[in-house]
């Protein structure tokens, strides 16, 4: 029912996003946008880019008076760094001969994009591959985002490991085992991690990361890690398990791992969950001020592909970036000879801004389930079917099997 598309090339003029299928009359601003953005681009260890950018959206339909017309919304973000790169990507003749690219970077998409695209020069795998197109990503979102909050629901993330270094405290662990409040809500963490130039929750964490971000800075090397992104006030009964597309943890799964260089995504315990006894792996289920709660979340607040009314978790792991200034072997596509692969500016650590890009693509698919099961024309006409819904739940179960 929703759907956005983006466009955009990483050094072209601007990147474009249409956001279409969300309803009338809830508010939304370029400053709510903005925001995200500019969590996404920060954290320590981005490269000289992000000192060129400061990523601001230009809403430039689908709302008036701010608040939503229900028409597809238009967004524009500008790349700064074009003016630098007028003459590279002009999209009339090349004005300049020299310059084209021909030594692949391992672990990028150069090779296999220029190999799928039949391109004469790299540059042209390297634009749209880019990252960048993840801030489009994050501008759709946040309309997603500011509808759910309309429902009391949240969007959060922290950084849990960058180059091996975890925290002393398993804040993971504590979603898992169910111990937070029951009014917490996961933006909460986001507001805590941001305030650490790593997203890290723990202070010695943090400085020890940043350490060895230094150390690879020095070596002309990168760095990955790991991250967790959490909703909470999620209602049971997103997703289905009727057919395998709409199962939410695999939707969720598949947002996730399409973000660039995410390589591992997991559901709650995850794998760990292979290692233990069914007994210390499965939710039991309690009632609790008359509806249904479990005594801990391993399963991620989602069980048969649908969601439990518990907070849904999610963690990933983002590779290290693949411009290496030391770098790698490769193959000169011009001369097939075996040359050192090229240099190019990057970051040497992005996994803060994953994990804010992990965020959208959260929001973007509970909203997206959350419209299937409660959608209507009016933002009014929602919250009634939501109302609706929550006020009915326990009732018609336990009439049901009476
Ligand atoms: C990226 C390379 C770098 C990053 C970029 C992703 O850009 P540049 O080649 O211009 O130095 O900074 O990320 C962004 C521009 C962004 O907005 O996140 C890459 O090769 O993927």
């Amino acid at each position: 029912m929703i759907r956005f598309l983006t466009a955009g090339e990483s050094h072209g003029k601007s990147l474009c996003t249409i956001v279409e299928g969300f309803p009338s009359n809830f508010e939304l601003s370029s400053e709510y946008i903005s925001h995200q953005l500019k969590r996404r681009q920060a954290g320590y260890g981005r490269g000289t880019r992000m000192k060129i950018e400061s990523d601001e959206v230009e809403i430039l339909s689908g709302v008036r008076y701010g608040k939503t017309l229900g028409s597809p919304i238009a967004l524009i973000i500008r790349n700064n760094d074009w003016s630098n790169w007028q003459d590279v990507m002009t999209i009339e003749e090349a004005k300049i001969k020299s310059g084209k690219i021909s030594i692949p970077r391992p672990g990028h998409a150069d090779l296999t994009g220029t190999v799928k695209y039949n391109f004469d020069d790299i540059r042209n795998s390297i634009e749209r591959s880019s990252a960048r197109e993840t801030a489009s990503r994050v501008a759709a979102a946040s309309v997603a985002r500011k509808f759910l909050s309309e429902f009391g629901i949240s969007i959060g993330s922290f950084v849990e490991s960058i180059g091996g270094i975890y925290p002393q405290e398993n804040y993971l662990e504590k979603l898992l085992l169910n111990k937070l409040q029951n009014n917490f809500s996961a933006d909460k963490i986001s507001f805590k991690a941001d305030k650490s130039s790593v997203r890290a929750l723990d202070k010695n964490q943090e400085s020890k990361i940043i350490d060895k971000i230094k150390v690879a800075k020095k070596n002309g090397d990168t760095l990955g890690g790991t991250f967790v992104v959490f909703a909470t006030g999620v209602p049971v009964g997103l997703g289905s398990f009727m057919h395998f597309d709409r199962k939410l943890d695999a939707d969720i799964s598949h947002a996730i791992m399409s973000i660039n260089a995410v390589k591992g995504v997991e559901i709650g315990l995850g794998f760990e969950s292979s290692e233990r006894f069914g007994s210390k792996v499965h939710d039991e289920i309690l009632l609790k001020n008359n509806s249904f709660s479990r005594k801990t979340n391993f399963a991620g607040g989602i069980e048969g592909g649908i969601s439990t009314g518990l907070p849904v978790i999610i963690r990933a792991s983002m590779k290290p970036i693949a411009t290496l200034m030391n770098p790698l072997e490769s193959v000169d596509l011009k001369t097939m000879r075996t040359v050192a692969s090229r240099r190019e500016r990057s970051d040497f650590v992005a996994v803060p801004a994953c994990s804010v890009i992990a965020e959208s693509m959260l929001a973007w698919i509970i909203a997206k389930h959350f419209l299937e099961k409660f959608g209507g024309d009016s933002i009014q006409e929602i919250k009634q079917n939501y109302k609706n819904y929550l006020k009915n739940i326990y009732k018609n179960i336990s009439k049901n099997f009476r």
